[in-house]
């Protein structure tokens, strides 16, 4: 076949680029990524966002499109829908959301005027920005009413989300988290919901993976819109998503296209299907249920090495640990664990005298572990390694000796979709 001037592969073309692109591949195999938030995509899910489906414009939706040639695309989009309504058995899904923010921005435009009063979790207490919280748009545009943690047990306080609803009367009330790390009471808030004449929604991009998995509770059926992103315990592409009841249907697709964004991203959506596929096999459920197992392992671990953990412990994917009694910021924690080889984030935990970019906490998740195979045996190494480098953040002899043995496990442990196994 001829070749163009566009057919060199990257590595020729670019090869700064392509250098870049195989450093990151190597961080991504020979580290911990405890992230909560992130994952190994497959392979197969990949090669989908890597694709020519990038090449074409599909403004609108399958059968009712602003551009021609749309014959395989609404396949695609109709094949991804299809599986994602399979997997929650939800009546409807919109597989077009960039990610998750604008899928929660989606339902805003869907639901509210400005002004309009939003209630959600606060920042601080461990909700998302776009649940109302100040420096964000849905805190700028709508008046929000932000509830929050008890003091005593950091756990949701479901009497001052009532007692808030009944005084603020919500157009929307959402119930989902980025760093809460117990199960949420669905039908709690669904009560209080119906109560208000608030819609309920719920922002299940954390644990999308385990609601399908089973290891978590799912709100269908409980909230009548479900938002999520793509690429965290549900191991797709980067990308969002929004579930509704059928009666919701037509305001949550105008709210996407044409109210706040062009045409679909269509290989995410190819890759959305893609990842749909993989999680409705029998193994996802295993998955699901080791990413939870593994948290508490972690969580067990780091308690028993002095640890002090937000709620004491976890029923998810995630560990918040309050590092103020151990006298360690979080920055200079997770600085310290990076150069370690474990990768985490800096966070705030509920009640922070601290800022939230020098905040008092790092936030751990096993998801990306679990992918990789690792089960409760590494689960105690880790919870070791992560109470050896807070009790010496700055001790280099520790760092290079845990990043020795964090590098031994990791080659024993190969990532999926990095094309190093
Ligand atoms: N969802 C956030 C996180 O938890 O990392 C990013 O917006």
């Amino acid at each position: 076949m001829a070749s163009t001037p566009f057919d060199p592969p990257l590595a020729i073309r670019d090869p700064d680029m392509a250098r870049l692109i195989d450093d990151e591949r190597v961080r991504q195999h020979q580290k911990l990524r405890m992230i909560p938030s992130e994952n190994y995509a497959s392979r197969a899910v990949l090669e989908a966002t890597g694709s020519v489906l990038n090449n074409k414009y599909s403004e609108g939706y399958a059968g009712k499109r602003y551009y021609e040639g749309q014959q395989i695309i609404d396949v695609v989009e109709r094949l991804a829908i299809d599986r994602v309504k399979a997997l929650f058995g939800v009546d409807h899904v919109n597989v077009q959301p960039y990610s998750g923010s604008p899928a929660n921005l989606a339902v805003y435009l869907a639901f509210c005027n400005p002004g309009d009063v939003v209630m959600g979790m606060g920042l601080p207490a461990g909700g998302h920005l776009t649940h109302g919280w100040s420096v964000s748009i849905t805190g700028k545009y709508f008046r929000s009413v932000a509830y929050g943690v008890r003091r005593d047990d950091h756990r949701i306080d479901l009497d001052e989300v009532r007692r808030l609803a009944r005084e603020s009367k919500p157009k929307i009330l959402w119930v989902g988290a980025t760093a809460y790390p117990r199960t949420l009471d669905y039908a709690a808030f669904a009560e209080i919901a119906r109560e208000v004449g608030a819609v309920l929604c719920a922002d299940i991009a954390h644990i999308s993976g385990l609601v399908i998995g089973r290891a978590h509770p799912s709100p269908v059926g409980l909230a009548e819109v479900v938002t999520s992103t793509t690429h965290k315990t549900f191991r797709g592409p980067r990308g969002g998503m929004i579930l509704c009841d059928a009666k919701h249907a037509s305001a949550i697709d105008k709210a996407v296209f044409p109210g706040l964004q062009g045409g679909p991203h269509n290989s995410n959506t190819a890759a959305i299907a893609v990842a749909a596929h993989e999680a409705a096999q029998p193994e996802f459920g295993a998955y699901a249920h080791q990413v939870v197992a593994n948290a508490k392992t972690l969580a067990e671990g780091l308690v028993a090495r002095g640890l002090s953990l937000v709620t004491g412990g976890t029923d998810n994917h995630l560990v918040l640990a309050d590092l103020s009694p151990k006298g360690v910021p979080g920055k200079v924690a997770a600085r310290a664990l990076d150069r370690a080889g474990v990768v985490v984030n800096y966070n705030s935990v509920p009640f922070d005298t601290r800022k939230p970019f020098d905040p008092s906490g790092i936030r751990l998740g096993t998801p990306a572990l679990t992918t990789r195979g690792m089960r409760e045996a590494e689960m105690s190494r880790v919870a070791e390694w992560i109470a050896r480098i807070v009790d010496h953040p700055e001790d280099e002899a520790t760092i290079e000796r845990t990043r020795g043995e964090v590098a031994e496990v990791c080659a024993s442990f190969p990532a999926p979709g990095l094309g190093l196994d």
